[in-house]
């Protein structure tokens, strides 16, 4: 790495409408106001050919057995690998709006699909500096807009999703925020511990998810 500072990867999950996506735009927007150069990075990212599949799946438009769906969600991580690292060594903290532990997540509370099945393909993925998990609350829950359409969005799932969070927090020893104040309150709280973070990475070596 030339002593060049790399970036950090910082890795935000949760469950459907935790905030996820408005915390990770906020984010990025203020490190970029303090001169961090900082990138967001969204997956699924339904932009790409497997990401095309993946949306028309969410939207049940199309079909995939449980199996097949899993690896596109893998895929469309490994499609961005080369470029997240590339911008990593630049320097670039890429802050991630769900990564490989929603897809283990989501695929492993179904019937008959294990979490060491799930886990596999995601070895050899980048391995986040920070996870921040973003927890919701039952009364706060029940206060967010209404679920939309997507094949997940449902009840049962969500909580099995959020056991299943929770589970991983405690095992990989994440960062976990209470989602139900107010957005610019936990905007506060998890940008101290992103900038923290970035301070420390340095020209320490990228690592690899080794389930
Ligand atoms: N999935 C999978 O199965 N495997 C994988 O590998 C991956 C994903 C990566 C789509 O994901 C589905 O794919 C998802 C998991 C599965 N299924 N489910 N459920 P997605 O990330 O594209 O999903 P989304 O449509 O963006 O929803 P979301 O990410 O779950 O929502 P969010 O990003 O956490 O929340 P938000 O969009 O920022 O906010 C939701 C609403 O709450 C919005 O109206 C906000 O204005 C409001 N909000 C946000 N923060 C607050 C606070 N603090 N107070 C009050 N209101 C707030
Ligand atoms: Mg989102």
């Amino acid at each position: 790495m030339n002593g060049l500072k790399r970036g950090a990867l910082i890795v935000v999950e949760g469950v459907d409408r935790s905030g996820k996506s408005t915390q990770c735009r906020k984010l990025v927007e203020s490190l970029k106001a303090r001169n961090v150069n900082a990138a967001l990075v969204t997956f699924p990212d339904r932009t790409t050919s497997t990401g095309g599949l993946i949306d028309k799946y969410l939207k049940q438009e199309t079909h995939l057995c449980d199996e097949a769906i899993h690896l596109m969600f893998t895929a469309n991580r490994w499609e961005k690998k080369a470029e997240m690292e590339r911008l990593l060594k630049q320097g670039v903290t890429l802050v991630v709006d769900r990564y490989s532990y929603s897809g283990i997540v989501y695929s492993s509370v179904k019937k008959n699909m294990s979490v060491k099945w799930c886990q596999e393909p995601e070895n050899g993925l980048l391995k986040p500096d920070l996870v921040l998990l973003l927890v919701l609350s039952e009364a706060e829950m029940v206060k967010r807009p209404n679920y939309g359409s997507e094949i997940y969005e449902n009840r049962e799932m969500q909580e099995k999703v959020a056991q299943a969070f929770r589970d991983l927090s405690e095992r990989e020893k994440w960062e976990v925020v209470s989602a139900d104040g107010g957005v610019e309150d936990v905007h506060k709280e998890l940008l101290d511990k992103v900038i923290k973070k970035v301070s420390q990475v340095g020209t320490q070596p990228l690592h690899t998810l080794n389930f």
